[in-house]
């Protein structure tokens, strides 16, 4: 599983302070917990409520490279604080995300081809999410149509199937489900999968929110998904993914095969 820590995002109240305060080691802090407790990438997101976006994002991102040479997933909608992120990184970057409308395809893929970074692709378009697998996977041949008309390799590109929250959206997960499956067909190579997995249990009660997330990855992982945005610091969560990834025999088995797949 390529596990991309999620808890550099504005949304957090610690990280809204610390961008407030330009308070540069709370943010090293999340980014070396984060790496430690086995994330291989982090996602880098300013929060809704982030006057200056773009100064923000590049000011986030060098404070990480300062401690570590991950893979930063620069996580915003808008173009400009996008590039400044990329521009920002000193490693291969993922752009998180586009979604299926043509012109934000072209806008984007062109920024990958200029900073060499891989994408996340997710399967909604002006019209929103679609309900059903069918929905998803029609946007999802859009998104690998315009990689390969802008000649992105297809181990660059994650399709994104947007899980939504349980509470109140509770018949997606399964199309989610149906969706991971299916994306592995619609071109060969594949594009690999990912999902957000905290949004999943937004909303939900504090005490249910680590077992949902929980079990919805080991069901993610048994329809072959690659990667997931998530809560790295959960260790029962890191002990699911790699543990569901031994029962897909994606690890090799043995008796200590949690410790044997944190030490590589
Ligand atoms: N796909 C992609 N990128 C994404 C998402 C996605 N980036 C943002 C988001 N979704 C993934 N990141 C999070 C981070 C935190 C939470 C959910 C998704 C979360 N937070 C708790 C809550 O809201 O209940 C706690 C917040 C708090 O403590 O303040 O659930 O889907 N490509």
């Amino acid at each position: 599983m390529f596990i991309i820590g999620e808890r550099i995002n504005g949304m957090f109240k610690d990280v809204a302070g610390a961008i407030k305060k330009k308070d540069r080691s709370v943010i090293q802090g999340l980014a070396k917990k984060q790496i430690a407790c086995g994330a291989s990438a982090l996602d880098v997101n300013v929060g809704p409520a982030s006057d200056n976006p773009k100064e923000t994002m590049e000011w986030l991102v060098k404070a990480i490279a300062e401690v570590t040479d991950a893979t930063l997933a620069i996580d915003t909608t808008k173009k400009d604080v996008m590039e400044a992120g990329l521009a920002a990184c000193k490693s291969k970057a993922i752009i998180n995300s586009v979604n299926a409308n043509q012109d934000k395809m072209d806008a984007l893929f062109g920024l990958a081809k200029k900073y060499n970074a891989s994408v996340i692709g997710l399967t909604m378009d002006k019209a929103g999410i679609p309900k059903d697998a069918e929905g998803r996977l029609e946007l999802a041949m859009r998104i690998v149509a315009a990689c390969m008309e802008h000649g992105i390799d297809m181990s660059d590109l994650y399709i994104d199937a947007v899980i939504l929250p349980v509470n109140v959206a509770q018949v997606h997960a399964r199309e989610v489900l149906k969706t991971i499956r299916d994306t592995k067909m619609l071109a060969d190579p594949a594009p690999k999968t990912i999902l957000g997995l905290s949004n999943v249990s937004q909303g939900a009660p504090s005490d249910s929110k680590a077992l949902i997330n929980r079990t919805f990855l080991a069901m993610a992982v048994a329809s072959g998904l690659d990667a997931a945005i998530m809560d790295a610091n959960d260790k029962d969560l890191v002990d699911a993914a790699i543990t569901a990834e031994l029962l897909m025999e994606k690890q090799l088995y043995c008796d200590s095969y949690i410790d044997a797949y944190r030490k590589k």
